[in-house]
């Protein structure tokens, strides 16, 4: 309690004409990260039935809502879906028009307000819940998603949701076939940004063997950016709306901190969260300063969640009433860009 309100006042007197006090330059010195996002929830839902109904079983994300992150200084919008909806039957079949036509609408609206659009099959290495091992498939369907895409720089792809259980070596062949894929499509200049085996959990990317395997992923347009979750209850699932310190964000990421610097690597956290309360806000304020004192090695992170179907949903951030929107975004939204 007692350092979230220095914090804030620290905050406060950085805009303000007062002289500054060591916790300010602390501050100052600490970078910005640069990006700042939210993952969009929901055209993934009803994971049971893969057709599924708009409006029934799932649900896109409402415009309105994105433009309002954007007010608050977001910049990276990572949209959920189900890859089974966009290619039904087959990895390689061609892509539902309707699917990709909300996929492709709020693409365009978030990246004309000049944010980025991370597009995430939220499939942890599945489809139809059978792990994918056709690593050529999951280059087709990816060359086949990243056409649609290649003129558009502030697109981003994450190469899937959260591989877990899974062969090393599969998890690596199917980064790779993903990249691969999408540089053949004739997307260059884009963000890849690849997750790891164990849920990519940064916690665990040295000792999970992530580490050891990916390093070796190739990139010929070298923009390449280390995608890991970060939850701060005990067993770090995101099931909690307790965290275990008030500094236990940043003792999760000092690993694989070293890591990306130790092997000149980028990353970014793509899931994290905590509770509304006092210790997890703290816990939250002090590891993003972690990040942007090592702005070097981390671009940003994505809060865990937001969309229209979450309700009282403990780390939801959808405006206007989301627990996560009144009371944690007011207070971690200086960390960033
Ligand atoms: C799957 O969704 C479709 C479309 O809403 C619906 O007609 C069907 O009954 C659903 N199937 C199951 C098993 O829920
Ligand atoms: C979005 O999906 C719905 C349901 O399939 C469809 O009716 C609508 O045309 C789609 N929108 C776009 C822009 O493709
Ligand atoms: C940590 C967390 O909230 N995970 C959720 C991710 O989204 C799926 C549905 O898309 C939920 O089932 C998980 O609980």
């Amino acid at each position: 309690m007692l350092f979230s309100s220095l914090l804030a006042t620290a905050v406060l007197a950085t805009s303000a004409i007062a002289g500054p006090t060591a916790a300010v330059k602390e501050e100052r010195q600490a970078k910005k990260l640069k990006w700042f996002g939210i993952n969009e929830s929901g055209a993934e839902f009803g994971e049971k039935n893969f057709t599924g109904a708009y409006g029934r079983e799932y649900i896109w994300y409402d415009l309105g809502t994105i433009d309002q992150f954007i007010s608050q200084g977001m910049n990276m919008i990572r949209l959920n879906f189900l890859m089974e909806r966009l290619t039904p039957n087959t990895l390689t079949a061609p892509l539902d028009k309707y699917y990709l036509g909300n996929l492709t609408a709020q693409i365009n609206h978030i990246t004309s307000k000049g944010a980025y659009a991370m597009i995430q099959p939220h499939n942890y290495g599945r489809f139809y819940g059978n792990i994918i091992t056709d690593t050529a498939g999951f280059k087709t369907w990816w060359k086949n998603v990243a056409a649609v895409y290649k003129d558009n720089d502030l697109v981003v792809f994450d190469t899937n949701n959260e591989y877990h259980d899974m062969d090393q070596k599969l998890v690596f062949d199917l980064n790779q076939a993903a990249i691969d894929g999408v540089r053949e499509a004739g997307a260059t200049k884009q963000y890849i940004t690849p997750e790891g085996n164990s849920w990519s959990g940064a916690w665990t990317w040295v000792s999970s063997g992530n580490a050891a395997s990916l390093v070796n992923l190739k990139d010929p347009s070298d923009k390449l950016v280390y995608q890991m979750h970060q939850y701060l209850d005990t067993d770090g699932s995101g099931t909690s709306a307790t965290c275990v310190s008030a500094t236990i964000f940043r003792e999760r990421l000092t690993v694989a901190t070293n890591w990306l610097k130790s092997n000149k690597k980028q990353g970014v956290i793509g899931e994290f969260a905590g509770g509304n309360n006092a210790l997890c806000i703290q816990s939250l304020q002090d590891g993003l300063k972690y990040m942007g004192q090592n702005s070097d090695v981390w671009l940003g992170a994505i809060w865990w969640a937001a969309g229209p179907w979450w309700g009282d949903y403990m780390y939801n951030m959808e405006p206007p009433s989301g627990p996560a929107w009144t009371g944690v975004l007011p207070k971690i939204k200086s960390y960033f860009v």
